[in-house]
């Protein structure tokens, strides 16, 4: 397993020296400064590359191995006239990318918003801060703030009125906060932050999309993308929609192993493939981890190892628990990771799947320091510890 890191670049106030004395290997990284839908020119991407992988003589190198992400433009989820100068340009960057030996490549195809929370700074009981999705916040925000037109379809009348109780208490910050949240997006989005009325006009145009369409616009841009990476040797590895489900009227289309199914029954390619995200999938009670991790194992490219708890009385809401200590059997699901490894090996050199650990809780010294959220230092070390210790025990057990 190689073990990564997610690093955001030059404004990341986790440097790479930092990453370097936790013992991971290799970056997971992205050029998040260049206008979603532009090629990234091979110079900018050496350039980045050189920040990463230069060392003092005597220091341990790191490699930039994993993309995450490539941002696919709205207008291809859209199929809208004129996407295909948008999906040459994705193809292109791909192409630079492999060019400077970076070969496995994370992406996703969330309409309108990327990865959602309404907490930041959620309290543990241990007094560490950790991020959490609130249903009933997230309605509250839907329902009274964005106040999308036909949102009450998408609610009973007894979640309406809690949503509304809550909305009612929450201050003018609060409010403004959660807005922030959800339509500004987090750190290592792909998608563009909006004010609320773009916000109101970008879901306005997904109003004809659904899940079916949305599917078909997907692997029309696969269909361009996967021959290329074929040639190129590039594994693509298809983030899901985080959390797993439609939002705010949205379809969402990689949420359950059989979302993942209809995914290789239609693009059987070998470069179509996965990153397992052990803390999105797992925030569905149906998705099995580990069965999922058997069943799509050659599919897998990259993994994001993290775990959720799941409220008791609402299975939508969740807080991203320890990396060890949650509903997900990340225990399951590194055995099942190794396994594949080991038959891996058998069949040909390359044999290792790229893990990071996803999200840590806001611990000790970070509690104070401006992080990104979800993605401070120690937190992260943390879980990375943790998982180095499975990884260790399973090993040896082998
Ligand atoms: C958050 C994430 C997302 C993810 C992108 C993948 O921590 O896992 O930012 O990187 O959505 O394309």
């Amino acid at each position: 397993m190689r073990e990564s890191w997610r690093w955001f670049g030059p404004g990341d106030p986790v440097t790479i020296n930092d990453i370097r004395q936790t013992d991971a290997t290799d970056i997971v990284s992205a050029l998040h400064h260049i206008p979603i839908g532009e090629t990234w020119p091979l110079a900018a991407i050496r350039e980045h590359q050189a920040l990463i992988e230069s060392c003092e003589p005597g220091q341990t190198p790191l490699r930039w191995s994993v993309v995450e992400s490539i941002p696919v433009h709205e207008d291809i989820k859209l199929a809208r006239e004129g996407c295909q100068r948008y999906i040459d340009s994705w193809v292109a960057t791909m192409e630079n990318l492999a060019t400077c030996g970076i070969r496995t490549i994370c992406y996703n195809f969330m309409p309108v918003i990327d990865w959602t929370r309404t907490d930041l700074k959620y309290q543990l009981p241990s007094g560490g801060y950790a991020l959490r999705f609130d249903q009933r916040k997230f309605a509250a925000f839907d329902l009274y703030i964005l106040q999308r037109e036909g949102a009450e379809r998408d609610y009973t009348a007894q979640e309406i009125a809690a949503a509304r109780q809550l909305f009612e208490q929450l201050s003018e910050q609060e409010r403004q906060q959660l807005t922030n949240n959800i339509i500004a997006g987090l750190p290592g989005r792909m998608t563009d932050a909006y004010g609320l009325e773009t916000f109101r006009e970008m879901l306005a145009n997904y109003r004809d999309i659904d899940a079916d369409s949305l599917r078909h616009n997907l692997f029309r841009f696969l269909g361009n993308v996967l021959p290329v990476a074929e040639k190129l040797g590039v594994k693509l590895a298809i983030h899901p929609d985080d959390p797993p489900r439609d939002m705010l009227g949205l379809p969402r289309i990689i949420c359950t192993a059989a979302d993942l199914e209809i995914l290789f029954e239609r693009l059987p390619s070998p470069a179509n493939g996965i990153t397992l995200c052990a803390g999105t999938y797992g925030s569905r009670p149906d998705n099995d981890l580990p069965a999922m991790a058997r069943q799509f194992a050659s599919r897998i490219h990259f993994s994001h190892l993290r775990g959720v708890i799941r409220d008791s009385d609402e299975q939508r809401s969740f807080y991203e628990a320890s990396h060890l200590n949650s509903d997900v059997d990340i225990v399951g699901v590194i055995t099942a990771l190794l396994a594949e490894e080991r038959r891996r090996a058998e069949e040909g050199p390359v044999s290792e799947i790229f893990i990071r650990p996803d999200h840590g809780h806001q611990i000790l010294d970070d509690v104070n320091k401006t992080v990104n959220p979800g993605y401070s230092c120690i937190g992260r070390l943390k879980g990375l510890a943790e998982i180095r210790g499975v990884v260790k025990a399973l090993e040896y057990r082998n």
